[in-house]
Protein backbone atom coordinates (compact mmCIF):
# COMPACT_ATOMS: atom_id res chain seq x y z
CA UNK A 1 0.00 0.00 0.00
CA UNK A 2 2.81 2.28 0.37
CA UNK A 3 2.68 4.26 -2.50
CA UNK A 4 5.71 6.95 -2.77
CA UNK A 5 4.47 8.24 -6.19
CA UNK A 6 3.47 11.77 -5.42
CA UNK A 7 0.66 12.77 -7.83
CA UNK A 8 0.15 16.59 -8.30
CA UNK A 9 -3.87 16.28 -6.48
CA UNK A 10 -5.27 18.92 -3.84
CA UNK A 11 -4.12 17.08 -0.95
CA UNK A 12 -0.45 16.77 -2.18
CA UNK A 13 -0.09 20.60 -3.02
CA UNK A 14 -2.07 21.88 0.17
CA UNK A 15 0.62 19.63 1.79
CA UNK A 16 3.57 20.86 0.06
CA UNK A 17 2.48 24.46 0.25
CA UNK A 18 1.74 24.08 4.46
CA UNK A 19 5.33 22.44 4.89
CA UNK A 20 6.78 25.52 2.51
CA UNK A 21 5.36 27.61 5.13
CA UNK A 22 6.36 25.91 8.34
CA UNK A 23 9.94 26.10 6.77
CA UNK A 24 10.03 29.25 6.08
CA UNK A 25 8.41 29.97 10.05
CA UNK A 26 11.70 27.77 11.08
CA UNK A 27 14.19 29.58 9.07
CA UNK A 28 13.07 32.94 10.38
CA UNK A 29 13.22 32.12 13.81
CA UNK A 30 16.54 30.74 13.03
CA UNK A 31 17.64 33.79 11.19
CA UNK A 32 16.66 35.89 14.42
CA UNK A 33 18.31 33.81 16.92
CA UNK A 34 21.53 34.17 15.28
CA UNK A 35 21.53 37.65 14.70
CA UNK A 36 20.22 38.88 17.50
CA UNK A 37 23.27 40.22 19.46
CA UNK A 38 24.60 39.07 22.64
CA UNK A 39 23.64 41.78 24.24
CA UNK A 40 20.22 42.31 23.41
CA UNK A 41 17.96 40.80 26.29
CA UNK A 42 15.47 37.78 25.58
CA UNK A 43 12.35 40.27 25.84
CA UNK A 44 13.09 42.07 22.46
CA UNK A 45 14.29 38.56 21.16
CA UNK A 46 10.82 37.66 21.75
CA UNK A 47 9.24 40.84 20.52
CA UNK A 48 10.95 40.66 17.06
CA UNK A 49 9.43 36.46 16.88
CA UNK A 50 6.28 37.71 17.69
CA UNK A 51 5.93 40.52 15.17
CA UNK A 52 7.35 37.88 12.62
CA UNK A 53 4.56 35.55 13.05
CA UNK A 54 1.43 37.70 13.74
CA UNK A 55 2.99 39.33 9.97
CA UNK A 56 3.17 35.69 8.63
CA UNK A 57 -0.28 34.59 10.49
CA UNK A 58 -2.01 37.83 8.05
CA UNK A 59 -0.42 37.27 4.99
CA UNK A 60 -1.12 33.62 5.11
CA UNK A 61 -5.15 34.19 5.91
CA UNK A 62 -5.00 36.92 3.23
CA UNK A 63 -3.01 34.13 0.89
CA UNK A 64 -5.52 31.39 2.00
CA UNK A 65 -8.57 33.61 1.40
CA UNK A 66 -7.61 34.33 -2.00
CA UNK A 67 -6.52 30.33 -2.74
CA UNK A 68 -9.97 30.17 -1.45
CA UNK A 69 -12.14 31.85 -3.69
CA UNK A 70 -10.03 31.18 -7.27
CA UNK A 71 -9.90 27.51 -5.98
CA UNK A 72 -14.04 27.22 -5.79
CA UNK A 73 -14.65 28.60 -9.36
CA UNK A 74 -13.20 24.81 -10.25
CA UNK A 75 -15.60 23.08 -8.37
CA UNK A 76 -16.92 20.27 -8.69
CA UNK A 77 -13.28 18.96 -8.64
CA UNK A 78 -12.36 16.31 -11.72
CA UNK A 79 -11.32 13.25 -10.96
CA UNK A 80 -7.76 12.92 -10.69
CA UNK A 81 -5.36 9.51 -10.59
CA UNK A 82 -5.08 6.59 -12.13
CA UNK A 83 -7.46 5.32 -15.01
CA UNK A 84 -10.09 3.32 -13.53
CA UNK A 85 -9.94 -0.49 -15.23
CA UNK A 86 -13.53 -1.35 -13.50
CA UNK A 87 -16.25 -0.69 -11.40
CA UNK A 88 -18.25 -2.32 -8.71
CA UNK A 89 -21.18 -1.34 -7.20
CA UNK A 90 -21.59 -2.39 -3.36
CA UNK A 91 -24.23 -2.19 -1.79
CA UNK A 92 -24.76 -2.94 2.32
CA UNK A 93 -27.43 -3.87 4.27
CA UNK A 94 -28.18 -5.76 7.68
CA UNK A 95 -26.72 -7.79 7.03
CA UNK A 96 -25.45 -8.69 3.84
CA UNK A 97 -22.71 -7.62 1.29
CA UNK A 98 -24.48 -7.19 -2.30
CA UNK A 99 -21.97 -6.45 -5.56
CA UNK A 100 -22.10 -6.34 -9.33
CA UNK A 101 -19.83 -4.89 -11.84
CA UNK A 102 -20.88 -1.10 -13.19
CA UNK A 103 -22.29 1.69 -11.98
CA UNK A 104 -26.24 1.07 -10.97
CA UNK A 105 -28.69 3.62 -10.83
CA UNK A 106 -30.89 1.52 -9.48
CA UNK A 107 -32.39 2.17 -5.37
CA UNK A 108 -29.96 0.72 -2.64
CA UNK A 109 -33.07 -0.94 -1.67
CA UNK A 110 -34.02 -2.87 -4.86
CA UNK A 111 -30.14 -3.81 -6.09
CA UNK A 112 -29.19 -7.25 -6.79
CA UNK A 113 -25.68 -8.19 -6.59
CA UNK A 114 -23.79 -11.24 -5.53
CA UNK A 115 -21.90 -11.38 -1.95
CA UNK A 116 -19.00 -13.21 -4.17
CA UNK A 117 -17.01 -11.65 -7.64
CA UNK A 118 -14.46 -12.10 -9.49
CA UNK A 119 -11.74 -9.69 -10.71
CA UNK A 120 -8.41 -9.60 -12.60
CA UNK A 121 -5.20 -9.09 -10.73
CA UNK A 122 -3.19 -6.16 -11.21
CA UNK A 123 -6.49 -3.58 -12.17
CA UNK A 124 -7.47 -0.89 -10.62
CA UNK A 125 -10.91 -1.36 -9.31
CA UNK A 126 -13.63 1.50 -8.42
CA UNK A 127 -15.89 0.45 -6.06
CA UNK A 128 -18.94 2.62 -5.31
CA UNK A 129 -19.70 1.68 -1.49
CA UNK A 130 -23.64 2.55 -0.33
CA UNK A 131 -25.66 1.38 2.01
CA UNK A 132 -29.82 0.70 2.05
CA UNK A 133 -30.34 1.15 5.89
CA UNK A 134 -27.57 2.37 8.02
CA UNK A 135 -23.83 2.47 8.31
CA UNK A 136 -21.77 -0.29 7.46
CA UNK A 137 -18.00 -0.24 7.38
CA UNK A 138 -16.74 -1.50 3.71
CA UNK A 139 -13.37 -3.65 4.53
CA UNK A 140 -11.39 -5.67 2.31
CA UNK A 141 -8.85 -8.04 3.97
CA UNK A 142 -6.78 -10.97 2.36
CA UNK A 143 -6.49 -14.17 3.44
CA UNK A 144 -3.91 -13.83 6.42
CA UNK A 145 -6.80 -11.31 7.65
CA UNK A 146 -4.61 -8.35 7.43
CA UNK A 147 -6.94 -5.11 6.60
CA UNK A 148 -6.03 -4.01 3.00
CA UNK A 149 -8.68 -0.95 2.53
CA UNK A 150 -12.15 0.62 3.48
CA UNK A 151 -14.17 2.79 3.02
CA UNK A 152 -18.07 3.38 5.00
CA UNK A 153 -20.82 2.45 3.55
CA UNK A 154 -23.12 4.96 4.18
CA UNK A 155 -27.02 5.57 3.40
CA UNK A 156 -27.79 8.74 0.84
CA UNK A 157 -23.80 8.83 0.04
CA UNK A 158 -21.59 7.22 -2.85
CA UNK A 159 -17.80 6.66 -1.75
CA UNK A 160 -15.22 5.89 -3.90
CA UNK A 161 -12.92 3.32 -3.21
CA UNK A 162 -10.23 2.67 -5.59
CA UNK A 163 -7.71 -0.55 -4.94
CA UNK A 164 -5.70 -2.41 -6.90
CA UNK A 165 -5.01 -6.21 -6.18
CA UNK A 166 -1.30 -7.09 -6.49
CA UNK A 167 -2.08 -10.77 -5.82
CA UNK A 168 -4.26 -13.48 -7.21
CA UNK A 169 -6.69 -15.40 -4.29
CA UNK A 170 -9.38 -14.72 -1.99
CA UNK A 171 -10.64 -11.34 -0.44
CA UNK A 172 -12.70 -11.34 2.53
CA UNK A 173 -15.23 -8.27 2.90
CA UNK A 174 -16.38 -7.44 6.32
CA UNK A 175 -18.43 -5.21 8.12
CA UNK A 176 -16.43 -2.80 10.26
CA UNK A 177 -18.84 -0.41 12.19
CA UNK A 178 -21.51 -2.43 14.08
CA UNK A 179 -24.92 -2.93 12.46
CA UNK A 180 -26.64 -4.74 14.27
CA UNK A 181 -27.27 -8.37 15.84
CA UNK A 182 -25.69 -10.55 12.62
CA UNK A 183 -22.87 -7.56 11.80
CA UNK A 184 -20.62 -10.41 12.58
CA UNK A 185 -21.48 -12.87 10.14
CA UNK A 186 -22.11 -9.74 6.96
CA UNK A 187 -19.49 -11.08 4.69
CA UNK A 188 -18.37 -11.42 0.96
CA UNK A 189 -15.50 -12.89 -0.98
CA UNK A 190 -13.55 -11.53 -4.11
CA UNK A 191 -11.89 -14.30 -6.18
CA UNK A 192 -8.53 -12.37 -7.70
CA UNK A 193 -7.50 -13.97 -11.02
CU1 LIG B 1 -21.82 -4.23 10.48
Amino acid sequence: MCNLTIFPTIENTAGIISLAGALLVYMVVIFLLITASKEEDKTSAKHKVYKVRSRYFWGLTIFLIIILFVSLQFLPYPHTGPKVDQVITVVGSQWVWKLAPGVSHENPKNFTGGNELSLPVNKNIEFIVTSSDVNHGFGIYNSQGVLLTQTQAMPGYENDLQYEFKEKGDYKILCMEYCGAAHAFMEATIHIY
